[in-house]
């Protein structure tokens, strides 16, 4: 297959052209086959998808550009830089979340895997060592408007983010299978930087849920380091959540629109889709759909952005 065509912008962010097009939204896999895939998972979560289903035809009617990679933290400081814009971890004083190793999640309030929020973590520092190409996280829903909008102002295009739909067909690239590798959990092992051996020595108590491999990454990866899927995208699966536009619907699939649908008109959440380095790689299918406040900042969750076509 000839490499996607592709074009960088002024933060150094790269882009492929997505084709207009159809395709099958959503998972309707009933608990028993995912029981089969997932062994190890208590059969209470498959319970749990109905904002999965139905399984619905989507039409994207226009081509558009999407980021190859997540937002890098090199390219969220350019934009600081230039732009003088104060990230909501920083402006409110409350700060992000981040790894210590020495935090107990069993005796903190929210039993959560990280310390936060707390001043000393935000983009700027997870509490994991991250080079100028990893993903930037810690970033809220109105952080990523902001860029997008930066960008859209100081090139003369329009950014924005991913809507949920764009952002499945996108992922999906054609597949229709759990991951666009494929149906099978290691399928990843090719493509994403998922919770495997490296993150569960980290956190052992949830080995049973780590992929068997050896991604290489306990923490975030460089953006791009696993490959790519059939539409030149990297990490669409796992590193960081991403953002999108959309407000999450627990029956929009329902009622949803065929052509360019955009997700309910209001709501309280904010979708979030494709798993990270620390999501369980069920957490991680094409398919599910997770979601945040939009002021939510967190070591898992970080953007990719839209660009739109003249
Ligand atoms: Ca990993
Ligand atoms: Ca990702």
């Amino acid at each position: 297959m000839a490499p996607p065509e592709r074009s960088t912008n002024s933060l150094g962010m790269h882009f492929v052209t997505i084709p207009a097009g159809e395709f099958m939204m959503g998972s309707d896999e009933r608990p028993d086959a995912l029981a089969q895939a997932y062994p190890q998972y208590p059969r209470e979560r498959f319970l749990l998808l109905a904002d999965e289903a139905p399984v619905h035809r989507v039409r994207i009617t226009r081509a558009f550009q999407m980021g190859q990679h997540e937002v890098t933290v090199g390219q969220f400081r350019r934009f600081l830089l230039a732009s003088g814009y104060v990230p909501d971890a920083e402006r409110d004083g409350t700060g992000g979340y981040g790894y210590n190793p020495s935090y107990d999640p069993a005796s903190s309030a929210r039993g959560d895997a990280f310390e936060g929020r707390q001043r000393r973590y935000s983009w700027r520092n997870p509490g994991f060592t991250q080079s100028e190409e990893h993903p930037v996280v810690n970033v809220t829903w109105h952080d990523a408007q902001a860029l997008a909008a930066w960008l859209s102002q100081t090139e003369g295009r329009r950014y924005r983010l991913p809507t949920e739909a764009e952002w499945e067909y996108a992922c999906r690239a054609g597949s229709r299978t759990r991951y666009h590798s494929g149906d099978a959990p290691e399928s990843l092992a090719q493509v994403a930087n998922v919770f495997d051996q490296d993150s569960a020595s980290l956190w052992p108590q949830w080995r049973a849920f780590a992929l068997p491999h050896h991604d290489g990454f306990s923490f975030t990866a460089p953006v791009g380091s696993f490959a790519p899927n059939a539409w030149g995208l990297h990490d669409m699966h796992g590193n960081a959540w991403e953002w999108v536009s959309d407000w999450h619907g627990d029956d929009y699939y329902a009622h949803s629109p065929v052509e360019d649908p955009q997700g309910p008109a209001e709501g309280g959440v904010k979708v979030r889709r494709g798993g990270s380095w620390h999501t369980w790689s069920f957490y991680a299918r094409a398919s599910y759909r997770n979601w945040n406040d939009p002021d939510t900042r967190y070591t898992l969750v970080g953007m990719r952005l839209v660009r739109e076509l003249p």
